[in-house]
């Protein structure tokens, strides 16, 4: 590797090791790396000729991957090697690995488990491509103005990306718009514009570098780059016009993770993906095995959630009109490749397209989905199905304004619908999908998430990770279910101390992280209580912030009782135009200023907003964190992942019965978890018989107070209605249950204080958090996906 490296930085980089600056290091420190993983690629690739078996192709318009130099080094096994390499060279590795941007193509919890899914199908050794989009901006970039959220663009892509090779020769062309016209018996697209889709791949790794997988992200260029006519008559910026609308294809990633977009960008932005996609399978399955007709057999198509549906009408559109089959074959053929899966029951981010937009831009694939719409209704109607159950399975909405599904769309053209917990799948069939379950019964499966555990344990808590092969072995790192062992040591005193060891260590190092950029002394012996995720109401920011108000009234008016030091530390992202959750990050940073200033709390109680949460934050404050806020409204959080990642680092959890808390809770025990609230169940009949959440109000001291105090500007002196219509919405009609649930959530507060006043106690539940969440690694997920839709395993 000594030389190695030093021959990448002077032949690849052109600097010798005098004149290489810092990041001339990082970037031959990854091409060094790359060339590696290289060799394993192209022995990945020759071996899934040589075999013919089945692919998997995971569609998603987001991959949250994060850094992946620490990754990379760490499933090749390299790690050791690389760290003497540069030390040799007076060079640190972590600090080269600070330098890599995170690749943030993604909004969170769908993106980042299309990130954990790849490298757990690389882990598997399955053959498999991820498919997406090369956004140029990712993730917008938070900064915190005077307590409210400002984003900026984050150019990753700034000093190049040495992971990446772009494909020249994979490329297809997208058309848009136009017209059909009928030709003999057949009938041909003639769209109006078209854009050429470019392959860029990225290797995947897997745990023990034994599969290398590619993650192929597409990105755009006009066929005419520069009109050069125009160009020489003086119309500089006309002459380039069709390179900016195609570099506008790929330009951002939406930061939207709940309500549907609407915008044509969006929709041209999934059906550039999906059509590239779909393209690039069709021909690689032809190009070996010459019949279409045989793709069931050899490709698996999984759609991350609906952005990418209109994949089912395109693959229709080229087995039919291209590949000549009749449509009924087709259909079957369509059907046995794709499957789908759900992520949200969120109405309001179900998507749909207005039809004169959809028809517009896709005229041939408007007429396709009106013939799969016909077959279905035809079924419908032959299973008895009523006239209210029909509208509801209709591809197309027909009240007030006409609108085309996506998710029935992909429910129709999928023979396995997946939904990502157990109590969200159940959910899945007697909600959004009841009609279409009735129809089609068979097709709705549950598949509960899953994170990896190489990203999410071995690196980024190493300490962890060594006392718990002291204790057990190595097992674990191969078998995550492993950590099971650890459950007949969870009483040993000796372990418990040496895990809160490294607990501590670990939160002395996100404290002195939090010192140098935000300036705000953590005392690492105190409670860190940490939410760390999307800002949404559902997910329910603002029943922490109210209790946290309500813990800071009552510590100033009992100063004498026995309080436990808590930090709370709140982190994430608000969608742009999300007006009430920029609120809420308002909120956390106006309580923060007030609480953290107040000589009265003495210390024991501290708030912090961390600005620019991303996946490498992440890595930083979960293995730092002793309390994991999972507390969404029941029936709302579809799994949940970050539960996952808390818990496989010894943090206990307070939540809700929602999504994956509950299959999280049945494995961990119910004394090592702390769940409080009304369940899906009690919250939707709450909901139908008319809830009112004043009378909770008035009934209950603690929550009155805090809710006043926030409303009539104890937080916000300088403008004091800024919160009066946010806790408004609380009183007149609290869709989210804030109140219904505070009394409960502030009692599960002080059950952790007394668990945490029991150091012992805490340390054997913290044990036992670990010893029995491996099953939610995602691992396991793929391997069920592998076994019970795609046929691979
Ligand atoms: C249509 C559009 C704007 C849009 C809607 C919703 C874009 C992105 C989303 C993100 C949703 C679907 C999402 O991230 N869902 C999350 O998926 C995770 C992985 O399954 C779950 O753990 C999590 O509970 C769920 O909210």
């Amino acid at each position: 590797m000594d030389e190695h490296i030093v021959d990448v930085l002077r032949h690849r980089v052109g600097k010798d090791e005098r004149a290489a600056k810092t990041h001339d290091w990082y970037t031959a420190t990854i091409l060094a790396l790359r060339d590696a993983i290289i060799d394993r690629w192209m022995e990945s690739t020759r071996r899934t000729y040589d075999e013919g078996g089945k692919r998997v192709y995971y569609l998603s318009m987001e991959f949250l991957i994060g850094r992946l130099l620490r990754d990379a080094l760490s499933n090749m096994g390299m790690t050791r090697d690389m760290e003497n390499a540069l030390r040799a060279q007076g060079l640190d590795l972590a600090a080269l690995e600070e330098m890599e941007p995170d690749a943030a193509l993604g909004n969170g919890g769908l993106g980042r488990l299309a990130a954990c899914f790849m490298e757990s199908l690389a882990t598997l050794d399955i053959p498999a491509y991820g498919y997406g989009i090369r956004y140029v901006n990712g993730m917008f970039r938070q900064r915190i103005d005077d307590g409210w959220q400002v984003e900026l663009p984050e150019n990753w892509l700034a000093h190049g990306n040495p992971w990446e090779f772009e494909r020249l020769e994979s490329s297809y062309r997208i058309g848009f718009g136009g017209e059909v016209i009928a030709e003999g018996d057949g009938v041909v697209w003639e769209p109006a514009e078209e854009v050429e889709a470019i392959a860029v791949d990225t290797p995947v790794v897997g745990w023990r570098g034994k599969r290398v997988n590619t993650l192929r992200l597409w990105t755009a260029a006009a066929l005419d780059p520069i009109k050069l006519d125009a160009f020489n008559a003086g119309d500089h910026i006309g002459a380039l016009a069709d390179q900016v609308r195609a570099d506008s294809l790929v330009r951002v990633l939406y930061p939207a993770d709940s309500n549907a977009a609407g915008q044509e960008l969006r929709l041209r932005q999934e059906y550039f993906f999906s059509a590239a996609s779909i393209q690039d399978i069709v021909r690689r399955h032809v190009q070996y095995d010459g019949d279409v007709r045989t793709l069931p057999d050899k490709a698996a198509i999984q759609l991350n959630d609906t952005h990418p549906s209109v994949a089912v009408a395109e693959l229709m559109r080229l087995l039919v009109d291209v590949h000549g089959l009749e449509f009924n074959e087709a259909w079957a053929v369509t059907q046995r490749t794709i499957s789908y899966t759900n992520h949200t029951l969120l109405p309001e981010a179900l998507e749909s397209w207005p039809l004169p937009l959809f028809e517009r831009m896709l005229p041939r694939h408007m007429q396709i989905i009106y013939a799969i719409n016909s077959r279905v209704l035809r079924e419908a109607r032959k299973a008895g199905l009523d006239d209210a159950a029909i509208a509801k399975i209709s591809l197309i909405e027909e009240s007030g304004e006409r609108r085309v599904r996506m998710a029935n769309l992909a429910f129709a053209g999928a023979h396995s619908v997946n939904g990502v917990a157990a109590l969200h799948t159940d959910l899945m069939k007697v909600t959004v999908f009841a009609e279409l379950h009735k129809l089609y019964p068979a097709r709705i499966n549950n598949k509960t998430n899953g994170v990896t555990p190489r990203r999410w344990l071995q690196q980024c808590n190493p300490g962890l990770t060594a006392i718990i092969k002291d204790a057990i072995g190595d097992g674990f790192l191969d078998d995550a279910e492993k950590l099971s062992a650890l459950n007949a040591l969870a009483g040993d005193a000796a372990l418990g101390e040496r895990v809160a060891e490294v607990k501590r260590a670990n939160k002395v190092a996100l404290a002195d992280h939090i010192k140098k950029t935000m300036g705000i002394r953590l005392d690492p012996d105190a409670l860190f209580d940490v939410q760390i995720k999307r800002i949404h109401e559902y997910k329910r920011q603002l029943l922490n912030l109210i209790e946290t108000v309500a813990l800071y009234d009552q510590i100033r008016s009992h100063p004498e009782r026995d309080w436990v030091p808590r930090v709370k530390i709140f982190g994430g992202k608000a969608a742009p135009s999300y007006h009430n959750a920029k609120l809420v990050i308002k909120l956390a940073n106006d309580i923060a200023r007030r609480v953290n200033s107040d000589p009265s709390v003495g210390g024991l109680l501290k708030v912090v907003f961390v600005p620019n949460y991303n996946v490498s934050y992440a890595e930083r404050i979960i293995p730092a964190a002793d309390l994991s806020e999972q507390i969404s409204t029941a029936g709302m959080e579809a799994s949940g992942t970050g539960n996952m990642k808390f818990a496989l680092n010894g943090a206990l959890t307070i939540g809700t019965l929602d999504g994956a808390n509950i299959e999280i809770k049945d494995r961990v025990g119910d004394d090592n978890i702390f769940i409080f609230g009304l369940t899906a169940e009690e919250v939707a009949a709450r909901r139908a018989d008319g809830y009112d959440p004043r009378e909770i109000i008035e009934s209950s001291r603690e929550l009155g107070q805090a809710l006043s105090a926030i409303a009539t500007g104890v937080f916000s002196p300088d403008d004091p209605d800024r919160y009066t219509g946010l806790m408004g919405g609380i009183y007149d009609h609290d869709w989210f249950m804030v109140a219904a649930d505070f009394d409960s959530y502030a009692a599960a507060q002080r059950a952790v204080d007394t668990r945490w006043e029991d150091g012992a106690g805490w340390r054997e539940s913290a044990i036992r958090n670990i010893a029995n969440v491996g099953w939610f690694s995602s691992d396991r997920t793929i391997a069920e996906y592998a076994r019970d839709i795609w046929k691979v395993m």
